[in-house]
Protein backbone atom coordinates (compact mmCIF):
# COMPACT_ATOMS: atom_id res chain seq x y z
CA UNK A 1 0.00 0.00 0.00
CA UNK A 2 1.46 3.47 -0.60
CA UNK A 3 2.96 5.53 1.57
CA UNK A 4 2.93 9.35 1.07
CA UNK A 5 5.29 11.73 2.84
CA UNK A 6 7.18 14.67 2.72
CA UNK A 7 10.74 13.85 1.75
CA UNK A 8 13.46 14.66 4.23
CA UNK A 9 15.72 16.29 2.02
CA UNK A 10 18.83 14.48 3.17
CA UNK A 11 19.77 12.13 0.01
CA UNK A 12 23.37 11.44 -1.15
CA UNK A 13 24.42 9.93 -4.17
CA UNK A 14 25.06 6.56 -1.37
CA UNK A 15 21.77 6.53 -0.07
CA UNK A 16 19.28 8.22 -2.45
CA UNK A 17 17.52 4.93 -2.31
CA UNK A 18 16.30 5.17 1.24
CA UNK A 19 12.68 5.68 2.69
CA UNK A 20 14.07 9.59 3.69
CA UNK A 21 10.52 9.79 5.52
CA UNK A 22 10.72 13.53 6.97
CA UNK A 23 7.82 12.02 9.49
CA UNK A 24 5.29 14.69 7.87
CA UNK A 25 2.73 12.88 5.76
CA UNK A 26 1.06 13.71 3.20
CA UNK A 27 -3.20 13.06 1.83
CA UNK A 28 -4.13 11.60 -1.35
CA UNK A 29 -6.28 14.80 -1.22
CA UNK A 30 -3.39 17.07 -0.55
CA UNK A 31 -1.89 14.79 -3.80
CA UNK A 32 -4.95 15.66 -5.87
CA UNK A 33 -4.49 18.99 -5.52
CA UNK A 34 -1.24 19.05 -7.09
CA UNK A 35 -3.35 17.25 -10.18
CA UNK A 36 -1.52 13.82 -9.17
CA UNK A 37 -3.86 11.05 -9.06
CA UNK A 38 -3.34 7.94 -6.76
CA UNK A 39 -5.51 4.85 -6.72
CA UNK A 40 -5.45 1.16 -5.51
CA UNK A 41 -6.08 -0.98 -8.17
CA UNK A 42 -6.33 -4.77 -7.38
CA UNK A 43 -7.70 -6.82 -10.22
CA UNK A 44 -6.75 -6.66 -14.53
CA UNK A 45 -10.45 -5.03 -15.02
CA UNK A 46 -10.01 -2.21 -12.60
CA UNK A 47 -6.76 -1.33 -14.57
CA UNK A 48 -8.56 -1.90 -18.03
CA UNK A 49 -11.46 0.05 -17.02
CA UNK A 50 -9.62 3.14 -15.81
CA UNK A 51 -7.68 3.27 -19.11
CA UNK A 52 -10.72 3.06 -21.16
CA UNK A 53 -11.98 5.91 -18.78
CA UNK A 54 -9.18 7.77 -19.46
CA UNK A 55 -8.37 6.63 -22.85
CA UNK A 56 -4.81 5.26 -22.01
CA UNK A 57 -4.61 3.63 -25.66
CA UNK A 58 -1.26 1.64 -25.18
CA UNK A 59 0.90 -0.17 -22.50
CA UNK A 60 3.64 -1.82 -22.08
CA UNK A 61 5.47 -3.56 -18.65
CA UNK A 62 9.19 -2.77 -17.64
CA UNK A 63 11.25 -5.12 -15.13
CA UNK A 64 14.11 -3.30 -13.32
CA UNK A 65 16.64 -4.87 -11.42
CA UNK A 66 20.15 -5.68 -11.38
CA UNK A 67 19.70 -8.73 -13.29
CA UNK A 68 17.81 -6.99 -16.30
CA UNK A 69 21.31 -4.64 -16.67
CA UNK A 70 22.94 -7.66 -16.77
CA UNK A 71 24.40 -7.20 -13.59
CA UNK A 72 26.34 -4.40 -14.97
CA UNK A 73 26.48 -2.19 -12.14
CA UNK A 74 27.15 1.00 -13.85
CA UNK A 75 24.69 0.52 -16.24
CA UNK A 76 22.27 0.09 -13.66
CA UNK A 77 23.46 3.23 -11.62
CA UNK A 78 23.69 5.58 -14.65
CA UNK A 79 20.03 4.47 -15.03
CA UNK A 80 19.22 4.95 -11.69
CA UNK A 81 20.40 8.44 -11.48
CA UNK A 82 18.64 9.19 -15.25
CA UNK A 83 15.56 8.52 -13.50
CA UNK A 84 16.20 10.24 -10.34
CA UNK A 85 17.17 13.60 -12.49
CA UNK A 86 14.22 16.24 -11.45
CA UNK A 87 12.25 16.08 -15.43
CA UNK A 88 8.82 17.05 -16.47
CA UNK A 89 6.83 14.93 -19.41
CA UNK A 90 4.95 16.72 -21.96
CA UNK A 91 2.29 13.95 -21.17
CA UNK A 92 0.98 12.03 -18.38
CA UNK A 93 3.70 9.63 -16.52
CA UNK A 94 1.26 6.94 -15.74
CA UNK A 95 2.65 4.10 -13.77
CA UNK A 96 0.84 0.90 -12.09
CA UNK A 97 3.06 -1.28 -9.85
CA UNK A 98 2.57 -5.45 -10.32
CA UNK A 99 5.68 -6.49 -8.04
CA UNK A 100 8.46 -4.56 -6.29
CA UNK A 101 8.25 -0.92 -5.13
CA UNK A 102 9.48 2.31 -6.16
CA UNK A 103 9.49 5.98 -5.34
CA UNK A 104 8.01 8.30 -7.45
CA UNK A 105 8.86 12.51 -6.09
CA UNK A 106 6.71 15.15 -6.71
CA UNK A 107 7.07 19.14 -6.39
CA UNK A 108 4.01 20.78 -4.46
CA UNK A 109 3.59 24.41 -5.38
CA UNK A 110 5.78 25.31 -2.81
CA UNK A 111 8.73 23.27 -4.50
CA UNK A 112 8.93 21.00 -1.77
CA UNK A 113 9.61 17.09 -2.18
CA UNK A 114 6.78 14.77 -1.95
CA UNK A 115 7.44 10.91 -1.95
CA UNK A 116 5.15 8.23 -3.21
CA UNK A 117 6.41 5.07 -1.91
CA UNK A 118 4.63 2.71 -4.14
CA UNK A 119 4.62 -1.22 -4.15
CA UNK A 120 2.18 -4.06 -5.03
CA UNK A 121 -1.21 -2.60 -6.96
CA UNK A 122 -0.53 1.39 -6.19
CA UNK A 123 -1.20 3.17 -9.41
CA UNK A 124 -0.05 6.75 -10.03
CA UNK A 125 -0.61 9.40 -12.48
CA UNK A 126 1.42 12.54 -12.70
CA UNK A 127 -0.22 15.60 -14.96
CA UNK A 128 2.29 16.79 -17.72
CA UNK A 129 4.25 19.46 -16.91
CA UNK A 130 5.12 18.37 -13.20
CA UNK A 131 8.19 18.29 -12.20
CA UNK A 132 9.11 15.14 -10.50
CA UNK A 133 11.96 12.03 -9.99
CA UNK A 134 11.63 8.35 -9.64
CA UNK A 135 13.94 5.63 -8.31
CA UNK A 136 13.86 2.34 -7.07
CA UNK A 137 14.14 1.99 -3.14
CA UNK A 138 16.63 -0.46 -1.63
CA UNK A 139 14.75 -3.57 -2.67
CA UNK A 140 16.14 -2.46 -5.72
CA UNK A 141 13.39 -4.18 -8.10
CA UNK A 142 10.34 -3.51 -9.53
CA UNK A 143 8.12 -4.86 -12.79
CA UNK A 144 5.34 -1.77 -13.63
CA UNK A 145 2.87 -1.10 -16.62
CA UNK A 146 2.98 2.15 -17.87
CA UNK A 147 0.21 3.22 -19.37
CA UNK A 148 0.25 5.89 -22.92
CA UNK A 149 -2.32 8.04 -24.28
CA UNK A 150 -0.59 7.81 -27.62
CA UNK A 151 2.56 6.30 -28.64
CA UNK A 152 5.26 4.47 -25.84
CA UNK A 153 7.67 7.48 -25.40
CA UNK A 154 9.98 8.50 -22.77
CA UNK A 155 11.20 11.74 -23.69
CA UNK A 156 12.29 14.04 -20.19
CA UNK A 157 12.82 17.99 -19.91
CA UNK A 158 15.07 18.20 -17.19
CA UNK A 159 14.90 20.72 -14.68
CA UNK A 160 18.06 23.31 -15.06
CA UNK A 161 20.23 22.96 -11.97
C1 LIG B 1 10.05 6.87 -15.09
O1 LIG B 1 9.33 7.54 -15.82
O2 LIG B 1 10.78 7.41 -14.25
C2 LIG B 1 10.03 5.46 -15.25
O3 LIG B 1 9.53 5.02 -16.23
C3 LIG B 1 10.60 4.62 -14.22
C4 LIG B 1 10.28 3.20 -14.42
S1 LIG B 1 8.59 2.80 -14.27
C5 LIG B 1 8.40 2.34 -12.61
NI1 LIG C 1 9.22 10.95 -15.60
Amino acid sequence: MVQLYYHDNKDTEENFTDDHNSGIPVSVEELSELGVIYKHVTSQEELDALAKEREYKNRDQVHLNLETFKNDVDAYNAKMKQFYTEHYHEDEEIRYIVEGEGFFDVRNKGDKWIRAKLSKNDLLILPEGIYHRFTLTNKREVTAVRLFKDEPKWEAINREQ
